[in-house]
């Protein structure tokens, strides 16, 4: 049976899974009649609830005689590594850019990676049907990113196609009749090459990303590179960046093989050169191993993890509300969680610390740790987290490095001021200031990665919630020194207690608050933000006096503007070093790591 292996990659919300969503249902991969969620491939509840993908995940549809093998790819820039790993196991890739928004980093970064390896393009101008679409626009943009990127001949030479992924339609022409995804579908089984690899040659496979199952534990996935993989037969392992016969060699059997089959794995008892498979019965496999015949132990050159360039500590909560919302709160369960989620999270990193209550996690960026995080809650762990910190690193010759990403903004003409304003205090440098027309201006910035810690919430205030941030990780560079990124100070409740919408009331001009009336408060708890600079202690549990006078401003009826409420992953780019956020399944609450105000009096006396 022909195969055709391919990859949809594109920048965040370019439509990616929604365009797969409609390839199943018209490949007929459902039962006529079968409801169907949108979107089915985010399957887990944290990419339903976000709209994001975050696993990329393998499928395969019919079309006429061929199979096609698609791998839908989480286009946030965190999971930039998974998708280049994924690029191995493809010919060719689906590229999809949005047809108001253009090429975006994330399009330039997996475009940049699979031209690289040499893989045949499809673009897909998506999402014609905005009203401030301009497609042939775009169509030139993508065409100066191919030539900028030093895409040869062949791949200059793609085919352009024009979609309305959530209608389900792909034409030859932005102007044709929308019918279907016909044009999508013959395109990719003409454009793209079918496998080469021989299956007549000793077994061989690159392992390109690692699933993890409770029952099956890893699986490896990949393309089959030569030869035959079977149930049963011995094979051997080699680790990245071994050749030949190395130390890093272990024997093996597999005990499991599926292949995929619409949205489902089907267990096979073999499968040829070509076809991307799962593989079961290699506990020690890791991403970019060889899996190969014992007689013929050749390694392919595959992708290493990444480095992390972000850490946070994970810690037991000792907050007064310890245990009180939670079902796992020993330092025991966090660290047994976290050593399993290392099964299938690879560019994960666990340390032990000084201190038995606390781990060191380490990850791609803020949405990485932050998805753990919220996954862990949902499951019932309760743990208190530390302000995130980038990971240095030294140099050829010793002097100190950082963390730097590339920024895209766009904003409104008239709002610019402000956000070059706050690139400049985060030391951004920018690159690129362009004027597409349409009212926003968009800038490109190279900023210290630590900049960006909290900048999005002023962002979006600084635009009134029209500009859009994105960025990802560019490279190491000089660190800057230090960086003071909050200029305001927090509230610090002085009192346990409830709050009480009276003493809200009275202190909301000289701040912002992040809890509501009627929560229970402690001592050294942040309940807001201060308009200056400066912590403020507040007691936010006093209510007023009663007389037997009916005043007219009583309690139930003070006017408080509604509390901010914030993600784990802004509280993580808010708090302060010596402050922590509380997680549990209920509640994040932020709070000072000392409670007691003179502790912390104290303590900034000493460290003066
Ligand atoms: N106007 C318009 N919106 C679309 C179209 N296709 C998808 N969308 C919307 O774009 C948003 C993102 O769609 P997804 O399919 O989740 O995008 P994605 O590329 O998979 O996103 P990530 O996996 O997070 O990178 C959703 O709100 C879709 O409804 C389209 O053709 N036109
Ligand atoms: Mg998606």
């Amino acid at each position: 049976m022909a195969i055709r292996n391919i990859a949809i990659i594109a920048h965040v919300d370019h439509g990616k899974t929604t365009l797969v969503d409609h390839m199943l249902r018209q490949a007929g991969t459902f039962r006529e009649n079968q409801q169907v969620a949108e979107r089915v491939m985010d399957s887990n509840p944290l990419e339903r609830e976000r709209g994001i993908t975050i696993l990329a995940k393998n499928l395969s549809v019919r079309w006429a005689d061929t199979k096609i093998n698609i791998v839908d790819t989480p286009g946030h820039s965190d999971f930039g590594g998974e998708v280049e790993r994924i690029l191995r196991m493809v010919d060719g890739v689906v590229v999809l850019v949005d047809a108001a928004e253009g090429p975006m980093p994330q399009t330039r970064f997996v475009t940049r990676k699979a031209l690289e390896l040499g893989l045949q393009p499809v673009v897909i101008i998506n999402k014609i049907d905005r009203g401030d679409a301009d497609p042939h626009r775009v169509h030139d943009e993508v065409l100066e990113l191919f030539m900028e990127l030093e895409a040869d001949d062949h791949q200059l030479d793609c085919p352009f196609l024009y979609a309305v992924g959530r209608e389900g339609v792909a034409m030859y022409e932005a102007e044709d009749e929308r019918k279907d995804l016909t044009p999508l579908f013959d395109t990719v089984v003409k454009t793209i090459p079918p496998p080469t690899g021989d299956a007549q040659g000793p077994f061989q496979m690159l392992v390109s990303t690692i699933d993890y199952s409770p029952y099956l534990g890893r699986l490896a996935i990949g393309r089959i590179e030569r030869g035959v993989a079977r149930v049963g037969e011995p094979v051997i392992l080699l680790e990245h960046g071994h050749e030949g016969d190395a130390p890093g060699m272990a024997r093996a059997r597999i005990s499991k093989l599926f292949s995929f089959e619409g949205l489902e794995r089907r267990e096979v008892e073999s499968a040829s050169a070509g076809d991307v498979v799962a593989v079961a019965g290699l506990p020690n496999v890791d991403i970019g191993s060889t899996i190969c015949d014992p007689e013929h132990p050749e390694a392919l050159l595959g992708i290493a993890v990444e480095e992390p360039t972000v850490s946070v500590d994970m810690m037991v909560n000792m907050s007064p509300f310890a245990g009180r919302e939670g079902k796992y709160v020993t330092s025991r369960q966090l660290r047994d969680r976290l050593m399993k989620e290392l099964e299938s999270n690879v560019a994960l990193r666990v340390e032990d610390t000084d201190s038995p209550d606390t781990m060191t996690v380490s990850g791609r960026g803020e949405l990485h740790l932050g998805i753990l995080m919220e996954t862990m809650r949902r499951e019932g762990y309760e743990f208190a987290v530390s302000r995130p910190r980038v990971i240095l690193k030294k140099g050829l010759n010793g002097e100190l490095l950082e963390p730097y990403e590339e920024v895209t903004v766009d904003v409104p003409e008239g709002l610019m001021g402000p956000v070059i304003e706050k690139f400049g205090q985060r030391r951004g440098e920018m690159i690129e200031m362009k004027n597409p027309g349409g009212g926003l201006v968009r800038l490109v910035y190279r900023v210290p990665a630590r900049g960006l810690f909290g900048y999005r919430s002023e962002f979006l205030t600084d635009t009134r919630g029209e500009g859009i941030l994105h960025h990802r990780f560019l490279e190491y560079g000089p660190y800057v020194g230090p960086m003071n990124t909050r200029n305001r100070g927090v509230l610090v409740s002085m009192v346990d207690g409830e709050s009480v919408a009276f003493a809200l009331g009275n202190l909301q001009e000289r701040s912002t608050f992040f809890i509501a009336p009627g929560l229970p408060v402690y001592e050294g708890m942040i309940v807001g933000e201060n308009s200056r600079q400066g912590d403020m202690e507040v007691n936010v549990a006093k209510g007023k006096k009663l007389t037997n006078m009916r005043a007219s401003g009583s309690d139930d009826n003070v006017l408080l503007e509604p509390p901010r409420v914030m993600t784990l992953e802004d509280a993580m780019g808010y708090i302060a070093d010596d402050e922590l956020i509380e997680v549990t399944p209920k509640a994040l609450r932020l709070r000072k790591r000392l409670l007691n105000a003179s502790d912390r009096k104290k303590a900034s006396r000493a460290s003066a």
